[in-house]
């Protein structure tokens, strides 16, 4: 019989070496991050806009359930190069998850600030659980980063938040994904906009391939904001920012220049959907599609819904939306969202009745 030499996976750093070439093996730490799926829309595009393409690159299925770990395998790997001892980060969720994950394989300790009461429960059972030092702070996300910015340079702890730029530098990765897939760039690729680090690292992503010469075409990038939540859109920061999207519950992003050169190097845009499309969204795609993400990330449906309103859209356009964060890391909004089970007495006929197959 014939073998299938299989080809080990392991992870995003060994796997794009020439990308990222300045991590040591013996420093690369990875939960083997990455090799996440591109799945093609089967129902929702036939709703939307049947002449369009519609590619879901689903990060929720990332070990720590968000893209966060592409960027944390890298930023966790060269800490440890230079012998960093703990890392720190502020964080809506993800980050912090991400970041107590990658500095608990790394053993390393882990420092986080998050805002009270506005994270998802699974994000904080993450942080919790890997054992990282929780600190609530009775603020914004903003003024959490402004914290452990100070700190990590007064007190050489590492920080992990995308103003490091390994963070950026892993997370580009994605693109790469997205085109060894497709065997081209999309013509356009739209992801949600909160800190803004991760519209810039798929832009970075897509250059490199280009300058390379592994494309011929770049796409456009298109980043939506929460319509509480939008300082790009608004061009000024939004001191309390809200949504029910609380990833992107962010007022003053890190890489907001750099988000404004992706949109007007690639052609793109950066505009705001309410909290009511992107809900509507979020339940269409896990009922569509079948596909359960963040509130979050569902908002790159909605600001797909609208430009295609507006006819943005020609035939035969290959859209790549990022669902950036899994469904299961904020169950309560799931629940809120969804119609409540069925109080059902233990018999089969009431089921039967429950069921409709009985009048
Ligand atoms: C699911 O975890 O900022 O524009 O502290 O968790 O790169 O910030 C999370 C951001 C989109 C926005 N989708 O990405 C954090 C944090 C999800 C997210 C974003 C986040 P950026």
């Amino acid at each position: 019989m014939r073998q299938v030499k299989q080809v080990k996976y392991e992870g995003v750093i060994k796997r794009y070496r020439d990308f990222l070439p300045y991590i040591k093996e013996k420093h690369i730490i990875t939960i083997l991050e990455g090799n996440t799926p591109l799945i093609k829309s089967r129902n929702i595009h036939r709703l939307i806009d049947p002449k369009i393409d519609i590619y879901f690159k689903f990060e929720g299925l990332n070990p720590t359930g968000s893209f966060k770990d592409r960027g944390m395998t890298v930023a966790v790997s060269k800490a440890i190069s230079e012998g960093s001892k703990a890392v720190i980060c502020a964080s809506t969720g993800n980050t912090s998850a991400s970041a107590s994950a990658y500095a608990a394989r790394a053993g390393i300790k882990s420092f986080v600030l998050i805002p009270e009461g506005k994270i998802a429960t699974g994000k904080l059972s993450q942080a919790l659980v890997h054992g990282s030092t929780v600190m609530q702070i009775k603020g914004n996300f903003d003024e959490a980063l402004v914290i452990a910015k100070e700190i990590a340079n007064e007190y050489g702890v590492t920080i992990v938040n995308s103003v490091n730029p390994y963070r950026l530098e892993g997370q580009k990765t994605a693109s790469f994904e997205v085109m060894d897939e497709l065997g081209r760039a999309p013509d356009y690729h739209i992801v949600p906009v909160g800190n803004a680090g991760n519209i810039t690292a798929y832009w970075n992503g897509y250059k490199e391939y280009y300058k390379a010469g592994k494309i011929d075409r770049l796409p456009k990038m298109i980043g939506f904001q929460a319509a509480g939540a939008a300082p790009i859109v608004l061009n000024r920061v939004i001191k309390e920012p809200h949504t029910i999207a609380t990833a992107i519950r962010i007022g003053n992003p890190a890489s907001w220049q750099k988000a404004i050169a992706a949109r007007d190097e690639s052609g793109g845009l950066i505009e705001a959907v309410t909290d009511e499309e992107l809900l509507k969204t979020y339940s269409m795609l896990a009922q569509k599609e079948g596909i359960f993400c963040e509130p979050a990330s569902a908002i790159t449906l909605a600001g797909l819904i609208k430009l295609s309103e507006k006819g943005y859209f020609k035939k035969g356009d290959v859209c790549v939306l990022t669902l950036t964060g899994h469904g299961l890391k904020d169950p309560q909004n799931a629940i809120n969202v969804s119609k409540e089970p069925i109080a059902v007495p233990c018999d089969k006929l009431s089921v039967l009745k429950a069921m409709g197959l009985w009048d």
